[in-house]
This record gives C-alpha cells, structure tokens and sequence, in this order.
C-alpha cells in the first residue's frame, strides 16, 4: 500500500517554461508584453476581437512547435507507474502534459488547440488560425468560433469534478503556478480541509506558498522528477 494512494497535482505556467512557452506574472512574461483586460477577458474580445484572435493565433503557433520537458515526462511517468491514483488539473493551454503520455488530465483553464462555438457550445480540435469569419463546422453558422479558452470572470472546467478529487486527496503537489488566480489558487486550502499532505515545487514562492507543508525550490525540470521519484520509491 503507498503512503498516498490518492495524489492531485496542480500545474501551472512554469512547467512549460523551460519547454520555451512563456509565463505570465514573471518579468518577461506575457502580461508584461500585453494587457490581461484586453486579451484574457470577455469584456477585451467584444471590444476587440481581432486583437484576441491574433494573440492566441500566434500562441498556437509557438505552442505547437514546443516539445515536453522532464518535468512533463515526470508527471507521466508518476501516473504510469504509482500503484494509487494520480489527477494531474493543469491551469495550462498548451497540450505538453498529453504529449508526454498524462492521459488523466484536466485542462481547467481550456485548451489552445480547441475551438469552442458561441452558437452550439461545441469544442473542437483546431489547429489553424481562428478568425471571426470561420464558419463552424458543428452547427455551420459564421461568427461564433473563439478560442477554448477561459478569460477572467469565466467558469473554469470540470470544477465538480477537481473538488471531489481535493476532497479525496491524500497528497496535493503544487507545480509552477504564482498562487495569483482563483479557483486554483483555493485547492490548497481544499486539500488541507480534506486532511491531504501538501507540497509546493517552484523556482520562487508562490503567493500561497505559507499554506503547503513542504515546499521545495528549484527549476521543474530538475526538482520534478527527483521529488515524484521518491514518490515511486517503497
Ligand atoms: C517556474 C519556472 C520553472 C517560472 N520551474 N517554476 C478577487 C479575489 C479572488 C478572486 C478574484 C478576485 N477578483 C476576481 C477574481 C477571480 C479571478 C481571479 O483569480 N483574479 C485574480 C487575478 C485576483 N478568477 C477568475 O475570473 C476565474 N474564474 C472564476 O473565478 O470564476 C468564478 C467561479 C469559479 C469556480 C466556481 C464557480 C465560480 C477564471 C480565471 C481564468 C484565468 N485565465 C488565464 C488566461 C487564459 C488561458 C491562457 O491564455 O493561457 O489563465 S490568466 C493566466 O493565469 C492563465 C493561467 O492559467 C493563470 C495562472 O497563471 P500561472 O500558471 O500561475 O502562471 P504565472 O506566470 O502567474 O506563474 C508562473 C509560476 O511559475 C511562478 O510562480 C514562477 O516562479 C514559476 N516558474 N519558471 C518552476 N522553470
């Protein structure tokens, strides 16, 4: 029996760092290029559409060319080969975690190679630009294809489903995420209800970095699999 059966893992942006996709809250991050309210907002996209096509247009792009990182392969690993059971919620867009072989997974914050229509609701697979006047090819009306993407004031996905695996959890690990943004930021508290171990693995202190009772600094790609390793250790 391993000491924890049931692990969630949340990651963030400074997993896929070091796979060359930028971050947002760090010094030449994405947020110091662009502003949140015009790219990552309702509100930003009615006003101006173009510019938000064109931003997660050149993000799919750079996406699709990056490749895993060990830390990725770590995580994948973790799930193969631990006896218990092992959710990886990824705040990231970009599709590393299924590359490097995580199959359970959720996308919380949406995926960059998804659509979502307006009109039908339907997420698809879409790999090429997005523009307003694409047609969708669920429902074939024009106008309501965006980016699967979720802006502030938006519901992430699969919240039941990351609450009822916080409140089952026995571990909860913490990858590369500032602790800035809300839900994800509050699954630590979640997981200390649920009586869980928690751990942070950061190159700096995240702003919830108090509340975990471990916390290791380090890059990802060298303090992910050496800490998930003794994890796979009996
Ligand atoms: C490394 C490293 C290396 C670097 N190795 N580490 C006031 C109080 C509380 C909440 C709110 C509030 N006002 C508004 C809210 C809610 C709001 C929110 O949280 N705002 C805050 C800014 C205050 N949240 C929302 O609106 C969310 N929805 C919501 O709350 O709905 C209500 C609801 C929820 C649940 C149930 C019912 C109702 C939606 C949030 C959507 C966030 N969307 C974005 C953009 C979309 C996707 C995209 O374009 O990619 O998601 S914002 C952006 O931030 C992106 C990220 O996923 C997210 C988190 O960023 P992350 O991953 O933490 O990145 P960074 O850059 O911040 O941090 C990187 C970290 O890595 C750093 O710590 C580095 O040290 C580290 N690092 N290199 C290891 N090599």
């Amino acid at each position: 029996m391993p000491r924890y059966d049931k692990i969630v893992v949340l990651t963030g942006a400074g997993l896929s760092a070091e796979s060359g996709l930028a971050t947002f809250r760090d010094k030449d991050g994405i947020w110091a290029r662009y502003d949140y309210r015009d790219v990552a907002t309702p509100e930003g996209f009615a006003r101006n559409p173009s510019l938000v096509y064109e931003f997660y247009n050149m993000r799919r792009r750079e996406g699709s060319k990056a490749k895993p990182n060990a830390a990725h392969y770590a995580l994948a690993q973790l799930q193969r080969q631990h006896p218990g059971e092992v959710l990886v919620v990824t705040q990231n867009i970009d599709g590393l975690h299924e590359a490097a072989g995580t199959t359970n997974l959720i996308h919380m914050h949406g995926e960059m190679a998804t659509s979502l229509c307006t009109n039908c609701d339907a997420r698809q697979p879409w790999r090429e630009d997005l523009a307003a006047e694409l047609v969708c090819p669920e429902c074939e009306l024009v106008g309501g294809l965006r980016p699967n993407v979720v802006w502030f004031g938006e519901i992430p996905y699969e919240m039941d489903r990351i609450a009822a695996a916080l409140a089952a959890c026995n571990l909860f690990i913490s990858i590369g995420t500032s602790g800035n943004v809300y839900p994800a930021a509050g699954f630590v508290a979640g997981a200390i209800e649920a009586g869980a171990h928690t751990v942070e693995l950061n190159l700096e202190p995240s702003d919830t970095a108090s509340y975990f009772a471990e916390r290791h600094q380090g890059a990802a790609t060298e303090l992910v699999p050496s800490y998930l390793n003794t994890l796979l250790e009996v």
